[in-house]
């Protein structure tokens, strides 16, 4: 199709941005660090929306170099922030199919300079669906550059418990559907609370997405989640400006 043509010369022609949302301490408020969403102009169809144009783009393949793109941009972009910001990144389940991803995660590394330990690596639930030897090695390899592992849209998939069971995450993020509905639906606070229960049974911090209210920030808060993301904070947007800090330059 049409799109799918315009995809595989969309980078060439720098047609991809990256759009950054902020992760913040529920009870500082403070930015701890961005997520990086991909966001796509058109030249003839203005800005094309991710949920059309990423399941396009893991159907032909076009997301390995698509996401190694992705990769590199935030790192760089990254590494001129200041050295307490984190960035984190979404990786498609497609790029965990193809030998490569450690390779491509290592080089963005090494040509942004970034330090390993401000990446955090957003997968979903679809990258361990099967149990997988190769999958468990690459995220095993992942953590051994110093990159964090966060499990996104928890509670959507199929296998969650015995998913946290089986690999080695180091933060979860709770899907945005649970929290749209806790400060009007107690069953979803139950839900929740469940969730970010389970979270902490087994050490990982857990992260709410999708806040969009004081009293959904409340209530998250008060289960324990210490980050959360959302409208209430701040829409996905162009890379924040920071002041530049001097380089010395040899
Ligand atoms: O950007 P938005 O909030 O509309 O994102 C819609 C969907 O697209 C989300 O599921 C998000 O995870 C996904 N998405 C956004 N950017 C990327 C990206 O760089 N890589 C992958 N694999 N998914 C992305
Ligand atoms: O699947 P993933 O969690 O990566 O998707 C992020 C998506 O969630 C993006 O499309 C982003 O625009 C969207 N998003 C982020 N914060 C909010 C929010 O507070 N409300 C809603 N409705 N969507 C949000
Ligand atoms: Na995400
Ligand atoms: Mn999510």
């Amino acid at each position: 199709r049409e799109l799918e043509h315009d995809m595989t010369q969309a980078i060439a022609r720098g047609e991809f941005w990256l759009a950054y949302q902020p992760l913040v301490n529920s009870q500082s408020r403070a930015v701890t660090g961005y997520e990086a969403l991909l966001r796509w102009d058109h030249p003839r169809l203005g800005a094309v929306p991710p949920d059309r144009f990423i399941p396009l783009a893991e159907e032909t393949g076009a997301i390995i170099s698509i996401g190694e793109w992705v990769l590199q941009e935030a790192c760089r972009q990254a590494a001129t922030w200041p050295d307490d910001l984190r960035i984190a990144v979404n990786v498609s389940a497609v790029q965990f199919w193809v030998p490569n991803l450690v390779d491509t995660v290592r080089n963005a590394l090494s040509i942004s300079g970034l330090d390993p330990h401000r990446l955090e690596l957003e997968i979903t639930e679809s990258v361990v669906m099967r149990d997988n030897d190769s999958v468990v090695a690459t995220l095993d390899e992942l953590r051994e550059l110093g990159v964090s592992i966060v499990m996104d849209d928890f509670g959507t998939g199929f296998s969650s418990l015995s998913n946290l069971k089986s690999y080695a995450f180091d933060k979860i993020k709770i899907d945005r559907s649970f929290i749209a509905t806790i400060d009007r639906d107690t069953s979803s606070r139950a839900i929740m609370r469940a969730i970010v229960g389970l979270g902490h049974s087994m050490n990982l911090p857990v992260v709410a997405e999708g806040v969009e209210t004081e009293e959904q920030l409340h209530l998250v808060a008060l289960e324990g989640c210490v980050q959360v993301q959302g409208y209430l904070f701040g829409r996905p947007s162009v890379a924040p400006a920071f002041e530049t800090r001097q380089v010395s330059a040899i």
